[in-house]
């Protein structure tokens, strides 16, 4: 195999590595390395690593450790660039160096300003041979919240709509039952590969959801639960607080909301952080995701309802979307779950792009994808 396809064949797994972390590295982005060495034509895989829960160790140092002596003379595959600063270990790039890895091929370059082009120049001025671009837009897509976090000040925006065939996520302000079983088992597995999962407190009244991950072994896996709640009017009794010493809950409101609301929202465990409001009254979603993003979050899952979903979309803050259609009618009105500025976006060709559709058991599912 010539070296450019061995080169992309490790980043691949380099990157099927990395896509485990996914959801459990915030704030760090989440990275795979793989180490091998050549006996003869053959590639001998030595270490294997991803950035741990909470984002350290890094990728480069789980492989290396691996890896042990035998790393002397081999090659490196990274996702991203070695970092360059010290943190709670030396820099990574420093310990490739150390470990005797001759030759690193990277994707792309690290936008934190500590690191930012400062890895690959340590790994160029010790003398290792160093391969950069490679899979590079692939690398760039699974970090793009990371990317986000860094360059835009906001996390990554995934979007999760579920309506009746005739087009309404619920009737009367009550739940409705939308999705077949098999639906929501990929909903919780994409909820376990989100930083959090965001709802308005609409939602909180009348679907009273619990928002985790219940697969079976990934409870452990459910991510920060964040809701969306103007006046401070999540009742204590709701799911998401009486489970808040287990899965922590944050709830954003507005600067004017009750104190008193707060207090008693606290003592269940719950993290309150005030952000300012729009024109319209409701809470700033630019301010809001700036909030989630200063605090190291980096891919959000929303999960509704059709309100938040249109708000998020009306201040261009969505990157991906997924609609669940059941083959169910509800056969009379309800709450309408694409509502106006969703439906012309999805039509907008300049906004968004058709990526597919898939049946998940008896439901249909599109996803759409940010243009830029
Ligand atoms: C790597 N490998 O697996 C990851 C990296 O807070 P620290 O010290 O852990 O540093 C966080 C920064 O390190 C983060 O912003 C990003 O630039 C880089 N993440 N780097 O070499 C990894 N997760
Ligand atoms: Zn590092």
């Amino acid at each position: 195999m010539i070296n450019a396809a061995l080169d992309e064949a490790m980043m691949r797994h380099a990157l099927t590595l990395a896509r485990r972390g996914l959801g459990h590295t915030w704030p760090n982005p989440s990275v795979g390395a793989v180490i091998w060495r050549m006996e003869g034509e053959q590639p001998i895989l030595l270490g294997r690593g991803f950035t741990q829960n909470g984002g350290r160790p890094h990728a480069e140092t789980e492989a290396l450790r691996m890896a042990g002596d035998a790393a002397r003379g081999a090659s490196m595959a990274v996702t991203l660039e070695p970092c360059a600063h010290h943190g709670k270990t030396p820099p990574c790039a420093e310990a490739i160096v150390k470990a005797g890895i001759t030759r690193v091929v990277s994707a792309l370059e690290d936008p934190d300003p500590r690191v930012s082009g400062g890895g690959h120049a340590i790994l160029r001025q010790a003398g290792l041979t160093l391969v950069t671009d490679v899979l590079k837009e692939k690398a760039f897509a699974l970090n793009r919240g990371f990317f986000l976090r860094i360059g835009a000040n906001r996390p990554l925006v995934t979007l999760k709509l579920a309506q009746t065939s005739d087009g309404y996520a619920g009737a009367d302000g009550q739940a409705l039952m939308i999705s077949s079983p098999l639906s929501k088992q990929r909903v919780h597995l994409a909820r376990a590969s989100h930083d959090v999962i965001m709802i308005g407190v609409g939602t909180v009244m009348t679907d009273n959801p619990d928002l985790t991950c219940r697969l079976p072994g990934m409870m452990h896996l459910s991510p920060i639960r964040v809701i969306v709640d103007t006046h401070l009017d999540t009742p204590v009794n709701a799911r998401v607080i009486a489970t808040a010493s287990k899965v922590p809950t944050w709830i954003v409101t507005a600067h004017d909301a009750s104190a008193e609301r707060e207090s008693d929202l606290s003592q269940e465990g719950v993290s309150i952080i005030r952000v300012a409001k729009d024109n319209k009254e409701r809470i700033d979603i630019h301010v809001l995701l700036a909030a989630l993003a200063a605090r190291g979050i980096t891919r959000v899952f929303s999960e509704g309802g059709p309100r938040l979903a249109e708000t998020l979309v009306e201040a261009d803050c969505v990157d991906t979307i997924e609609i669940i259609t059941s083959p169910e009618a509800l056969g009379r009105p309800g709450t309408i779950a694409l509502r106006p500025h969703l439906m012309s976006a999805l039509a907008d060709p300049l906004r968004f792009v058709a990526k597919g559709t898939m049946m998940s058991g008896r439901d249909r599912v599109q996803h759409f994808e940010r243009v830029s």
